[in-house]
């Protein structure tokens, strides 16, 4: 298989910016920066954590993270979430959050984010999925094709954790052709208010070489709060249209 050894740049990032449809709502994510390598800058001061000399435990802290669509009640993500984004976080590698409120009920969302075998429905960088082992319990493998433009065609999956009580989801990339070495996910969700959803996912991916951890996060960052995005925008929907066919019996 083809290795890509390109670095991320910030080229494949704007690529992913203008592949998705949605950008204007993706500026309006960015605290209301006019782009995101403006919020690069930043994000510099923030403290590196790829300079830990050994193995560290890192949790995103996301009462401080900078989401306009949570603040100023950010603090509504309750402690006990931040259990399941905790990642032992190696030296070169990275470790961020993103947070995405939704108006739509827990059950309804989570109907669409434990789909392992179709994350198309709402990851439009996504072009088919095609399940090489396993039938949607935890060892399931996909294989993931994405659309062209982007620095990868294809990734390999492992779902690694399904909880249907608590509404976790997590998975590992295991092979592709992009450039996302031992890249992890946990992804979470929260009722919020009455048919309100909270989902926050976190992620550790390793540092490609020739990169900085910034590239990397403002990478990944993009791809998971347009992925975020299309799943409000999919799952509002959904409740609308569920509801509306209930009124209707
Ligand atoms: C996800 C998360 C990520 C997907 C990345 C980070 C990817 O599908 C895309 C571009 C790449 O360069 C890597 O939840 C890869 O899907 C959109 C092909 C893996």
């Amino acid at each position: 298989m083809h290795i890509n050894n390109n670095p991320i740049t910030a080229e494949a990032t704007e690529t992913l910016l203008f592949s998705n449809l949605n950008l204007t709502s993706l500026y309006s994510l960015q605290n209301n920066s006019p782009s995101l390598l403006s919020n690069k800058k930043k994000r510099k001061t923030k403290p590196n954590h790829s300079i830990l000399p050994s193995q560290t435990f890192f949790t995103p802290n996301l009462k401080k993270m900078p989401n306009p669509s949570l603040s100023p009640t950010t603090a509504a993500v309750p402690d006990a979430v931040a259990r399941h984004h905790i990642h032992a976080v190696s030296p070169h590698q990275c470790c961020s959050a993103v947070v995405q409120e939704i108006a739509a009920p827990v059950s309804t969302v989570w109907s669409v984010v434990r789909r392992f075998d179709n994350p198309q429905a709402y990851k439009h960088f996504v072009k088919s999925c095609h399940v090489i082992l396993g039938d949607g319990d935890v060892g399931t493998l996909r294989e993931v094709r994405v659309i062209s433009g982007l620095p990868a065609a294809v990734s390999t999956e492992r779902l690694d954790v399904l909880d249907d009580e608590r509404h976790v989801i997590g998975f590992s990339m295991v092979g592709g052709d992009h450039r996302l070495s031992n890249y992890r996910s946990v992804t979470t969700l929260h009722p919020r208010s009455a048919a309100g959803t909270v989902v926050v996912e976190s992620y550790v991916v390793d540092v490609p070489p020739g990169n900085t951890t910034d590239d990397t996060r403002v990478f990944v960052d993009t791809i998971l709060r347009c992925n975020l995005q299309s799943l409000a925008k999919f799952a509002e929907n959904l409740a609308r249209t569920t509801k509306l066919h209930h009124q209707q019996r």
